[in-house]
């Protein structure tokens, strides 16, 4: 029967999220329900096997019952902003969500990620780094795992957490050891009504950290710091004391700190000038949460980036092809475009496959890099014709699927191009979600 006691907490959607949060509850006997407004949601077999006693309400959220509640803990993909929702907390219940209720509950040290691109390869960069020092670390978070499942194995040492903006709308007390805003761009534009609230969403995250960690090429990453928070910052140019940079010397570029030079770029396997700007990132990061050096560089060595971050495929007939089927909005392509674009000689270009849901936002952003990189465009999906017109003359042409996308870029290609897939959108239009698009990507390259 439905909650007949006066406090109760309601777990709003019942994702991965929302089944972490009622395992969680469960354990610790809290009285609760669960709503979500799908009609059989993700989660709702083991839900009903784990915990039968517990309602799980399905369909359009019941403002009334939700009004009722002591406390809401919101899945990351249930907009704050919902009507019943903002109803409910109008009426007095508290709003949070899994992040929240996980900081309660640990003592160990949170490095802290967010971003508009980055999140997930400076998030495992971090790990790799921690692991190398010996330390026993949790990564987790918007990456995948929810923080909430952490807790179901003894306490870790140290946990470096990816966060969205959806995950920061609720965080009210994460007091992170290190919190880190690694860049801003618009992204999920359908779910911000401005630039502003997703500004503020994403800066929540330096609420209570110790430590901050600024990108000095973007300005919006740059907190309003209370006294005694500490701060270091790094960018693609030259280093100080307290700013990870590049040194040139010699036609070689190091990665930097001050004068010392730490680690040549060329040792890297990660692709694109972008990621000198992640390992930078995660080095500053890790020094601020006093992980030792040499142990980061080991790690950084070792790092081959992540499945669909400009992956290299394969090289056919002189062109080489990079998966970035993860470039998911515009900050990403234009990323891409300029990392992978810088190492490519004056008569090369890159044909882009780019398309796909693209979230309401704008391209033209695109017209710039690719009229100093672009070969060609090939554009896919619902926003593909959209997207083309937005960006500038290049020549483009349109494809029906991805095979055919790579057939027609091929065609394109001329002998020290790239052929690049970083779509500057979300593939749910076409695919089942980015890996998916990157493996159909991947498959198509192979069959050339
Ligand atoms: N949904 C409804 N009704 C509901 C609840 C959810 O329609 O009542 C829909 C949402 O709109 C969304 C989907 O269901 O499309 C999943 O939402 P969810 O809150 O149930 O998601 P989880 O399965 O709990 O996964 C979430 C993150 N998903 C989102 O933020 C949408 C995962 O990030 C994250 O890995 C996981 O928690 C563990 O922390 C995914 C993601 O796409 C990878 N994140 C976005 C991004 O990276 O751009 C923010
Ligand atoms: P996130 O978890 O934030 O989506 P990822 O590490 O998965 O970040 O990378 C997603 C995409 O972001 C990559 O495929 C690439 O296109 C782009 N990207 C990578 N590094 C940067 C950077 N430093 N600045 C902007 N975009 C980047």
């Amino acid at each position: 029967g439905l909650i007949a006691t006066d406090q109760f907490t309601i777990v709003v959607g019942l994702g991965k999220t929302g089944l972490a949060c009622a395992r969680f509850l469960a354990k610790k006997g809290a009285s609760f329900a669960v709503l979500d407004s799908r009609e059989n949601p993700p989660g709702s077999d083991e839900l009903r096997e784990e915990m039968p006693d517990v309602d799980l309400l399905c369909g359009e959220f019941d403002a009334d019952f939700l009004s009722r509640a002591t406390e809401i803990i919101l899945s990351p993909g249930v907009a704050k902003s919902h009507p019943a929702i903002q109803a409910a907390v109008a009426a007095g219940a508290k709003l949070s969500g899994d992040i929240d209720l996980f900081c309660r509950e640990i003592s160990a040290p949170v490095i802290a990620i967010t971003g508009s691109n980055a999140k997930s390869t400076v998030t495992t960069l971090v790990g790799e780094m921690a692991e190398a020092a010996g330390i026993n670390v949790g990564v987790c978070g918007n990456i995948g795992t929810p923080v909430l499942e952490m807790l179901e194995q003894p306490e870790k040492d140290l946990y470096v957490i990816e966060l969205s903006s959806f995950q920061l709308e609720t965080t009210n007390d994460l007091r992170a050891e290190v919190a880190t805003v690694l860049n801003i761009s618009p992204d999920h534009m359908d779910r911000y009504d401005s630039m502003q609230d997703y500004y503020k969403a994403k800066h929540r995250i330096f609420r209570g950290a110790k430590n901050v960690v600024v990108n000095r090429d973007d300005s919006l990453t740059a907190p309003l710091l209370p006294q005694g928070v500490k701060q270091t910052a790094f960018h693609l140019g030259k280093p100080d004391l307290k700013l990870f940079g590049l040194i040139e010397d010699q036609g070689d570029v190091w990665l930097a700190l001050g004068l010392d030079k730490l680690i040549a770029a060329s040792e890297l396997k990660m692709r694109g000038r972008h990621n000198l700007a992640n390992a930078l990132a995660a080095l500053a990061l890790g020094q601020a949460a006093g992980l030792p050096m040499d142990a980061m560089l080991n790690a950084l060595r070792g790092f081959t980036g992540l499945r669909h971050r400009c992956e290299w495929v394969a090289e056919h007939q002189g062109v080489t092809y990079f998966n970035d089927s993860k470039g998911t909005n515009v900050g990403a392509t234009v990323a891409a475009l300029n990392g992978l674009g810088g190492t490519l000689s004056e008569e090369n270009g890159i044909v882009l496959i780019a398309g796909g849901d693209g979230k309401g936002a704008e391209f033209v952003e695109l017209a710039e890099p690719l009229r100093n990189y672009g070969r060609a465009l090939v554009y896919i999906g619902v926003d593909g014709e959209r997207l083309a017109s937005q960006c500038g003359d290049i020549n483009s042409r349109p494809a029906a699927t991805m095979d055919e996308a790579v057939v027609i870029a091929s065609q394109l290609a001329k002998s020290g191009d790239i052929v690049l897939l970083s779509p500057a959108c979300a593939s749910f239009d076409m695919f089942a979600g980015f890996p998916q698009r990157g493996d159909a990507f991947v498959q198509a390259v192979e069959t050339l």
